[in-house]
């Protein structure tokens, strides 16, 4: 029995396509995805904006709450919640610059709009969370943008929110690259000084994905710790990662099995989820998977972030104490590894 409780986003299960190839696998209707995610052990949903709403930019503001209130209603019918909403802020012809630090007056409007309405699905689906991934915030030219400007400008959209809506709560989900060449925001170190400098620091906090903390050179679990210490971790996003590359998405655990066990063991040792926190996945099946394997990659995070709990229930901490005291790190590293290694 799992001490957390998980979430998982529909895009989690997708056709298969990359930006060299075509889909790979039929498109699965919404509602069937959440029926299986239920039936694999999620407790919640995670959404963009236009997952639950889909071509709400031809819609007005009632007319996208009535659609959410529809989606709010087949969450209820398979006793799922809603974690979070998040603007997707990346496929719009307005965003091509980007949204919240886009160049162009009118389409930093259109990014606050989305915003806007997204927090107005997050009310309507009973979930008081939005994330920001900041996709495009972002140089693919550095001259293009001031990075001063652009920090600035990333604060005022924020504050607009906390404006908006006295009672949400926002999460930035960092990422040092890709699509941008340079972040405005890469690193949970970066959010939580952005956090500090808004109109209300409570209600902004971070979302760490193992895979985005790897891009940008960094641990996860320090990454993780860090904003811990801050009491500003309010979401994960485990999978992983081989290597500074493109973001891959792999199933948790599967290449770094060591980091994988000491992202659960910060987050056990420090209470995550005490405060109605979910770990989330985002994880991607891979291209080469038939149609019947579509939830594989979700399945296998699930058992291996489970495993790994219970591998953390059998640490010793004395041993690790008497091990520190002794200033033996050589005796607690092959601790670790047997502790991994053994059935
Ligand atoms: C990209 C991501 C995104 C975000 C999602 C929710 C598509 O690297 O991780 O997944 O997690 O948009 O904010
Ligand atoms: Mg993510």
């Amino acid at each position: 029995m799992s001490r957390f409780k998980y979430s998982v986003g529909p895009w989690n299960v997708h056709e298969g396509a990359d930006a060299y190839g075509p889909a790979t696998r039929e498109t699965i209707p919404f509602e069937e995805k959440i029926k299986s995610f239920k039936q694999m052990g999620f407790d919640a949903i995670q959404f963009h904006d236009d997952d639950a709403v889909p071509d709400m930019n031809n819609m007005t503001q009632d007319e996208i709450i009535g659609e959410a209130k529809k989606v709010k209603a087949l969450l209820d019918k398979y006793d799922l919640k809603a974690e979070f909403v998040a603007p997707r802020l990346w496929m719009d012809k307005h965003t091509i610059d980007g949204g919240f630090t886009s160049n162009s007056k009118e389409d930093r409007e259109f990014a606050m709009w989305r915003a806007f309405r997204s927090i107005d699905i997050a009310n309507a689906l009973g979930c008081d969370k939005i994330v920001l991934w900041l996709a495009r915030e972002g140089t693919i030219c550095y001259e293009s943008k001031s990075p001063v400007q652009t920090t600035k400008w990333l604060i005022e959209a924020i504050n607009r929110m906390l404006e908006y809506d006295k009672k949400i709560k926002i999460m930035i989900e960092t990422k040092p690259n890709e699509p941008v060449d340079r972040s405005v925001c890469p690193t949970l170190g970066h959010a939580m000084a952005i956090s500090s400098a808004t109109i209300d620091p409570s209600r902004v906090g971070g979302l760490l994905e193992s895979a985005h903390a790897m891009l940008a050179g960094l641990d996860p679990a320090s990454e993780i710790g860090f904003a811990m210490a801050m009491g500003k971790l309010w979401g994960v996003h485990l999978n992983d990662q081989n290597g500074m590359k493109f973001d891959q998405d792999k199933s948790f655990g599967v290449e770094n099995l060591r980091t994988a066990f000491n992202q659960m063991k910060v987050l056990m040792e420090n209470g995550f989820g005490k405060n109605g926190e979910y770990i989330g996945l985002d994880v991607k099946v891979m291209r080469t998977q038939k149609q019947d394997g579509s939830y594989k990659h979700l399945e296998n995070s699930l058992k291996i972030a489970k495993m790994l709990e219970e591998k953390i229930m059998k640490f010793d901490y004395e041993f690790q104490k008497k091990c520190v005291e002794e200033r033996d790190y050589e005796t607690l590293e092959m601790y670790v590894m047997e502790l991994l290694m053994k059935g």
